[in-house]
């Protein structure tokens, strides 16, 4: 290890060994520590991506072997885009009552969106940054004497509201951006249509040829092991297999070999980026077994959205078939996501959830697992009840969507599901649709003029849990100025 490499590492290795720790303070003679956390977010990654959930040209057998494990979830929902999610992991609040309900820079790009005079509607003004008086599942476990890592995308606030201000020791990499310039050293260069200049900080020297995926992972498993015996949370958040989609050359060419018209995933550069997240997820679990921590360390491993169906260098991205749409849509192509958790003397082995549950559900969820207490009101619930045993139910009414913006896949737009009903009432026109996913996964055939009074009942609550929340609505281009 270089000098320039070792100074910052012996500065960490002293911070984390400081002995007035708050765990030593907190923890009683004879009192078990609370478990280790790791929760491993991925980006875009679509429901059926993941070779377990049904990804074809794909390859993710770290995945698949961690759901053999633990408890595959098939009716986990985030919502459509990407900071909302976040926004909902670290707060356990519905996005919409945030008031983040797109991803930051469109929540920024205003005069962009008002100068689309082709769209019938004007979305409301939204937070880009979520307000550090919000109390965030890093805050509540340092509270519990956790060591708090965030490493990689952040893309919930900008310096003031870094991870640093959000109750994470240690941040690397998290910044105010969506997507990094280049997945290849040195991670940097303009980005997007503004040419943003972004690079990804906190990272040391590196090498030519380096993927961000795999660096990323190098610092968390450096902080893994300057954790020591102290319980730690590690918020891995990588940001594969969002655009740019850039794979490694070799892996490329290795599902360019494999590529046949019967596949419903067909781009090679997505599919050896997901290679690479898997491959990933898979050296995380291997350095927590080798490290002894396996047995006391609960893993999650979610996406943000839905898979993105559109265009990147004139290759469609990926396919989320059997679901509807993609990212952006509330079809559940846009919010349906793999999810998977494994938590030791809690999960059963190989375990299918079909309960319907949401991204807030994991802030409660870890919450209770290192023995916080949640003062504030969430809508998150913890699942433990369901990890223990996948056929409990969760006694939860109904699931709310709110996306009152514009992307390719949508229009404005709200939905929720109640059991197998799933209903979306689009703001342009107030057109509503009503899909049975029991029956329909695929949303394909719209019964709202069969069932008039499913749709009403199920409109009056969607609106009455806007309200509630305090939703914000897309406003039309031609109401008179109040
Ligand atoms: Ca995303």
């Amino acid at each position: 290890m270089s000098i320039q490499n070792s100074i910052p590492f012996i500065a960490l290795a002293l911070f984390f060994c400081h002995p007035s720790s708050a765990a030593d303070a907190r923890l009683r003679p004879g009192q078990a520590p609370p478990p280790n956390i790791v929760l491993i977010l991925a980006d875009d990654l679509g429901w059926s991506d993941v070779a377990c959930y049904g990804g074809d040209l794909h390859r993710t057998p770290n995945l698949d072997a961690f759901a053999s494990g633990g408890v595959r979830f098939t009716h986990a929902y985030a919502m459509s885009v990407c900071s909302p999610t976040r926004a909902a992991i670290l707060t356990g609040k519905h996005p919409a009552r945030l008031h983040i309900t797109t991803w930051r820079e469109s929540s920024l790009g205003r005069r962009a969106e008002a100068e689309r005079t082709d769209r019938l509607l004007l979305p409301p003004v939204t937070a880009h940054d979520l307000p550090c008086e919000e109390t965030t599942i890093a805050e509540l476990l340092k509270e519990r004497g956790y060591l708090t890592f965030h490493v990689g995308k952040w893309h919930v606030g900008d310096a003031a509201h870094s991870p640093e201000t959000q109750g994470f020791d240690v941040n690397i990499g998290g910044t105010h951006w969506g997507a990094p310039s280049t997945y290849f050293h040195p991670f940097r260069g303009p980005s997007g249509p503004s040419r943003e200049f972004r690079y990804v900080p906190g990272l040391g020297l590196g090498r030519p040829g380096q993927f961000l995926t795999d660096r990323l992972t190098d610092e968390a498993i450096k902080l893994i092991d300057a954790a020591g015996t102290r319980p730690f949370f590690l918020n891995l958040w990588f940001h594969n297999p969002h655009t740019p989609i850039e794979g490694k050359p070799e892996i490329v060419e290795q599902f360019r070999r494999k590529l046949h018209p019967g596949l419903r995933h067909q781009n090679p550069e997505y599919a050896a980026m997901i290679q690479v997240l898997d491959e990933n997820v898979g050296r995380i679990l291997r350095h927590l077994n080798r490290r002894g921590l396996a047995q006391h360390t609960a893993v999650f491993f979610a996406s943000d959205n839905g898979g993105y169906t559109n265009l990147f260098r004139g290759m469609r991205v990926t396919d989320n078939t059997p679901l509807r749409s993609g990212k952006g849509s509330l079809y559940e192509g846009g919010i349906r996501v793999p999810f998977i958790a494994r938590v030791p003397n809690v999960t059963a082995k190989g375990a299918i959830c079909n309960e319907p549950v949401i991204c807030m559900d994991i802030f409660s969820t870890i919450a209770e697992l290192a023995g916080a207490t949640v003062t504030e009101p969430v809508d998150g619930k913890s699942l433990v009840g369901l990890l223990r045993d996948p056929k409990n139910r969760l006694g939860r009414d109904a699931l709310f969507f709110h996306f009152p913006h514009y992307y390719p896949t949508t229009t404005p737009v709200s939905a929720m599901r109640r059991g197998d009903w799933k209903l979306l009432e689009y703001h342009e026109d107030g057109h509503l649709e009503l899909y049975n996913l029991r029956e329909d996964i695929a949303e394909q055939h719209d019964l709202a003029d069969r069932e008039p009074a499913i749709v009403r009942d199920l409109k009056e609550q969607l609106g009455r849990w806007r309200l509630d929340v305090g939703a914000q609505m897309p406003i039309r281009r031609d109401a008179p100025a109040r």
